[in-house]
């Protein structure tokens, strides 16, 4: 979106912690309340800042580089973060019809962690058994909010012609449906709303420059 240029190091999971680390990002609070790092983060070579969490990168990015599009655009960051925090309550249902079928694609030391440390923090909060058919009525009911808030924007995008963080964040889950297998099911809900969200973010999608 802004242009910059950037450099993705791509990490196998038991590499994120220490590799972090190492190069100063600070810990994140996780949901259960202890410390941890995640991807993505960023360093700014430009200014030694290192960063933690997309929000807070995205507002990071905004207030550094204030002539480039924003990914908050003015007076929206509020409605935002409420955007983003509901999102992230109404998705948990989508949880498990994406965290079954993920080990399949890490390599073997990704997937060897996914299955010790993080499938057993996801069993702590929720079942992974439900039929799929049951998750798929939840995951239609999320879509269904989605495309009540999406229609009343007046463009393709959550704040209307421009894209912003919403719809990357939305985006993102969208790609990595669509890489683990249930994509058909999601192109023909709300009038092909997310076949087309995710062809007009396509040109942002890169993560190589
Ligand atoms: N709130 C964070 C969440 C990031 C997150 O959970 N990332 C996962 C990968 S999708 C991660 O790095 N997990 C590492 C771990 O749990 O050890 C954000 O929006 O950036």
């Amino acid at each position: 979106l802004k242009k910059l240029p950037y450099k993705t190091i791509y990490l196998e999971f038991p590499d994120i912690a220490p590799v972090l680390q190492k190069a100063n990002v600070p810990p994140i609070t996780k949901q259960d309340g202890t410390l941890g790092y995640t991807c993505p983060s960023i360093v700014d070579d430009t200014t030694g800042t290192a960063i933690s969490d997309s929000f807070k990168i995205a507002e990071y990015l905004d207030t550094q580089y204030p002539e480039t599009p924003k990914a908050f655009p003015l007076g929206s960051i509020a409605l935002q973060a409420v955007f983003y925090a509901r999102f992230s309550e109404m998705t948990l249902s989508l949880v498990p019809l994406i965290v079954t079928k993920t080990p399949g694609i890490l390599n073997p030391v990704s997937a060897e962690y996914f299955h010790c440390e993080i499938r057993p923090l996801i069993l702590e909060v929720m079942s992974l058994d439900e039929e799929r058919e049951q998750l798929w009525r939840k995951a239609e009911s999320v879509f269904d909010w989605l495309d009540g808030l999406y229609s009343m924007s007046g463009g393709p995008f959550f704040m209307g012609e421009a894209p912003s963080f919403a719809d990357f964040v939305l985006g993102g889950v969208l790609e990595e449906m669509k890489i683990l297998g249930d994509w058909d099911k999601i192109t023909v809900l709300n009038g092909g709303r997310w076949k087309r969200l995710v062809m007009d973010l396509e040109k942002y999608a890169s993560t190589e420059k």
